[in-house]
Formats: structure tokens, C-alpha cells, sequence
């Protein structure tokens, strides 16, 4: 599973969020000497944890030479290839290996089948949904990857037979062994271009997920996303496809208003409980992913049916006044908060801003501006500037300055009948620790209501 000379040495660990703790918890249980660093300080309880395990933690800084000196490191998602500590090993001819990648090897010698999710926007719930349509069937799965749980911590306890697991672009770029049984590919679009300098350099990450590609390999993709073709060409095994506007293995019947697999029908639209399009699509990515590990039509269908939306995921919060609020704090970039735009059947204010992740908002002012229902765009964050000088030819625009500042505008500015819709296109770390602390700040500021 772990090369036999990483327990001559000492393995690197690089980051010390959920990631690196997980990843070094593992390599202590299989007897291995680690080194795991950070440049920040942690507060909570793991890293004393881990110095009872045997592992040398540091904190506020990482020791490059020490890490030229390791057998292997280990990277944790968050920190990019060109950061100190991965450059440094680089440099040494270290091999870099993902924590995702870590686990998978321990996960895959026991037998754990993987199905794994990988796209710009939709990985998450149709991960969830996986997991859920998996479980619902009575099948031994386990959720984890980007969605929240790293591997490494999966494979500290009894192997499921199933895993369905989000797989992020930073997880990919060092997965040298990453080989899914299924392969979910739900979109492709501009994102983190704070860390890539090109599209072109972000989707050769996600490239990746094919690597290994073999003839019994199964691919599920979107077939109405030209790039997502494009990305799967020539890649070999064998290829199932999803659509909304068209006939697919999995498609939705618009004018019968109900998702199909093949020829027959499996639910109606109306039993899935979640909004837009998009949902829909990722229901029929989801239904074909556990259709092709074995789930009968009638347990997909039960499944779908019971899935209920994940927390800031277009959630609907509460009305108040007449006016819904809905948080979907997890669209942190302008593909996602497109579809929540696009999923919006009623007039809408829009909460935009955060730290800007370096695409320039003029789509978003086009989109808006052509589907007509957009009130108002409130500004805020680092982004706010920019967001105001991209959007000013095409909606109504205030500049908000504090979260509280943001939230009274929009409660001023919607009216019955409509709805407030945090889906801010930007990152959340210019205001708070992560997207999910923002949509509980909304939240919380709502029910307060
Ligand atoms: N750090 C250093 N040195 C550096 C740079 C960073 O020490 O040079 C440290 C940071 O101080 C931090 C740690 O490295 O403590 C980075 O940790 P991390 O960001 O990898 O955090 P984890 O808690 O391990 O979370 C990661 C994923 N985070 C990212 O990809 C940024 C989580 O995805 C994932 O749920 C978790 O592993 C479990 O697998 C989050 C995410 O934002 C949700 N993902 C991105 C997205 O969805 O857009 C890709």
C-alpha cells in the first residue's frame, strides 16, 4: 500500500487542516515516522492528538530542509504545487502525493469499489446523492473526498464496499495511483483561477481523472457540456452520458416531466426535491452512477425521491414578509451562481462579493440582465469594487460594507413575492473561515428575523 522505503525515513506531511491530520493519523498507525507542518497555528484538539501518536508537529512555519530530506510528502488539497514546501520537494526529486491518493491505495487493497465525482459545479450533491441512492439500496457506502471527509480517514476504520467520493482538481494533481471503478464528470467551466494561471492549466488537472482509464472503466459524463466531452476523448471504457435538453441513457422527458433511464421512466420531476435544471441533471448523473454498480430502477427511484437539498446549496432558509431567502454560499464561483441564477423562477435581489477569484463578472451581468428577474445586485466584500464596475451597464447596484450592512439592504430592497439569494461567485475568506460560516451567518441573521 506505502512504498516499503518510506518507513526507512521520514514521510512529510503539508498542511494541517482535516486533510493533513487525517493523512498523518494514518501513516503513525502504519508505523511510519512523520514530520507534519503548517504555516498557520491550529486551534483545536487534533494536532495534541497527533504528538501522542509519535507524529513531530509544527506549527507557524515548515522546515524546507527537513522536507528535502523525506522519503515521500504528503499534500493536502489547500496548499498549491508551487507553495515552499512542495516546490522544495520537488526540487529534491521528493515524490508529492496527494492525501486522497493515500487513502485510496489503503481503501483499494481492501477491496472498497469507487465511484468518484469530479466537475466544476454539482460534484458535491450528486456525490450526496450516490451515497444516498447507495445506502437507500442497502448498499455499504461511505461519502467522502472534497465533500468533507478525507480518505485518510475512511481508511482508519473498516473498508466499506462502496465509496463515492468528490474528487477536487487539487486532489487530482498528485494522484499518481487514482483509478475510480465509475467516473462522474458533471460540468466544466472557469474556476480557481487564483490558483492556475489558465483554464487550459486547471482543466489538464482535471485530466487527471482519466489517467489511469481502462476498458472496464465506466464514465459518466455530461453530454451537454462540450468540454466534458472534449475532456473524456479517447479516454477507454465504457460511456454513459446525461442531458436535459435531449435523449440520453440518462435524460430528462420535458414534455412528460420526468427523468428517464433508457427508455423507461424512473421518477417525476416533481418528486425530486431540489431546484433548477441543474439538480436534475445531477439526479440523472447520480442515477446512472448507481444503476452501473448494480441498484434496481425501483430503488434509484425511492432514493431520489427522499434526497433533500445539502446546506447552502440553493437551501432555502425561511420566509419572511413574503420574501424567501435562499442560501447557496457554496456557489463560490461564477458557473455556480449562474445556475442559481438560471433557478430562479421568481423576481430576485442578489448578494454578490467575497474574495474575488479573478474571472471578471461581465457573464454574470449578461446573464442577469437577459433573464430580466434580477432586482438588484448587493456588492460587498474584497470583490465588491470590481463586482460594481463589471455590473454597472446591466443591473441595479448598492455597495454593502459589512455582512450585517448587506443583509439590511437586501431586506429593503425585495419585495413579496420575491426572494433574497445569497450566492456570492467569490471565495468567503476576505469575511469569514469558509463558505459554510457564511451561509450560518445568513442563516442565523434570518431566523433572527
Ligand atoms: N498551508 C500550509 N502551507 C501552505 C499553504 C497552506 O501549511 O503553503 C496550510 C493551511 O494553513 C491549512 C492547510 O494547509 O491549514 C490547508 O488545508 P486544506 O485547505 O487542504 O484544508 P482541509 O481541511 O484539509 O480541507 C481539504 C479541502 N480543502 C481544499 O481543497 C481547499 C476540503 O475541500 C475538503 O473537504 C477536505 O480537504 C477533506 O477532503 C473544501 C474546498 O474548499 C470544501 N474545496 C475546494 C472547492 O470545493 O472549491 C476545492
Amino acid at each position: 500500500m506505502i512504498p516499503a522505503d518510506w518507513k526507512d525515513g521520514e514521510v512529510a506531511v503539508v498542511g494541517l487542516g482535516k486533510s493533513g491530520v487525517a493523512a498523518s493519523r494514518l501513516l503513525a498507525r502504519e508505523g511510519v515516522r512523520v514530520y507534519a507542518s503548517d504555516t498557520e497555528a491550529q486551534s483545536d484538539g487534533s494536532l495534541q492528538q497527533l504528538k501522542t501518536l509519535g507524529v513531530t508537529v509544527e506549527t507557524g512555519r515548515h522546515d524546507l530542509k527537513r522536507i528535502a530530506k523525506a522519503r515521500a510528502v504528503v499534500a493536502s488539497p489547500g496548499v498549491p504545487p508551487d507553495a515552499p514546501p512542495l516546490a522544495a520537494a520537488q526540487k529534491a526529486g521528493i515524490p508529492v502525493v496527494a492525501e486522497l491518493d493515500l487513502g485510496l491505495r489503503f481503501l483499494r487493497f481492501d477491496g472498497t469499489q469507487v465511484i468518484a465525482v469530479t466537475g466544476t459545479n454539482g460534484k458535491t450533491t450528486t456525490t450526496a446523492l450516490i451515497g444516498h441512492l447507495l445506502r437507500a439500496a442497502g448498499y455499504d457506502a461511505e461519502l467522502a473526498g472534497n465533500i468533507g471527509r478525507p480518505v485518510c480517514d475512511v481508511a482508519m476504520g473498516r473498508a466499506p464496499m462502496w465509496v463515492a467520493l468528490e474528487v477536487s482538481s487539487f486532489q487530482l494533481h498528485d494522484a499518481p495511483t487514482f483509478d475510480p471503478d465509475i467516473g462522474v464528470l458533471t460540468n466544466l467551466a472557469p474556476d480557481h483561477l487564483d490558483r492556475y494561471k489558465s483554464v487550459e492549466e486547471y482543466y489538464a488537472d482535471k485530466a487527471l481523472f482519466f489517467r489511469h482509464a481502462h476498458a472496464e472503466s465506466i464514465w459518466i459524463l455530461n453530454g451537454e457540456d462540450p468540454e466534458v466531452v472534449k475532456l473524456a476523448e479517447g479516454a477507454p471504457g465504457r460511456r454513459r452520458t446525461f442531458a436535459v435538453n435531449r435523449r440520453a441513457e440518462g435524460w430528462y422527458d420535458r414534455a412528460g416531466d420526468r427523468l428517464m433511464l433508457g427508455e423507461a421512466a424512473v421518477i417525476p420531476r416533481g418528486d425530486l426535491k431540489l431546484l433548477g435544471d441543474h439538480n436534475v441533471a445531477n439526479a440523472l448523473a447520480a442515477a446512472l452512477a448507481a444503476a452501473a454498480a448494480g441498484v434496481p430502477r425501483p430503488a434509484i427511484a425511492k432514493g431520489l425521491s427522499t434526497f433533500t437539498a445539502l446546506k447552502h446549496r440553493l437551501e432555502p432558509v425561511k420566509e419572511v414578509n413574503g420574501v424567501l431567502w435562499i442560501n447557496d454560499s457554496k456557489a463560490t464561483n461564477i458557473a455556480s451562481t449562474l445556475v442559481g441564477v438560471v433557478a430562479m423562477d421568481r423576481p430576485f435581489v442578489l448578494l454578490l462579493g467575497g474574495r474575488h477569484k479573478g474571472e471578471p463578472y461581465t457573464r454574470l451581468g449578461e446573464a442577469l440582465k437577459a433573464g430580466g428577474k434580477c432586482r438588484a445586485v448587493v456588492a460587498y466584500g474584497e470583490a465588491g469594487d470590481i463586482v460594481m464596475k463589471d455590473l454597472k451597464s446591466f443591473v441595479t447596484l448598492e455597495r454593502g460594507a459589512s455582512f450585517d450592512d448587506v443583509m439590511a439592504r437586501a431586506r429593503r430592497l425585495a419585495q413579496p413575492g420575491e426572494v433574497v439569494l445569497l450566492s456570492p461567485a467569490c471565495s468567503s475568506y476576505d469575511m469569514f473561515k469558509n463558505y459554510e460560516e457564511r451561509g450560518a451567518t445568513f442563516r442565523r441573521i434570518v431566523e433572527s428575523w
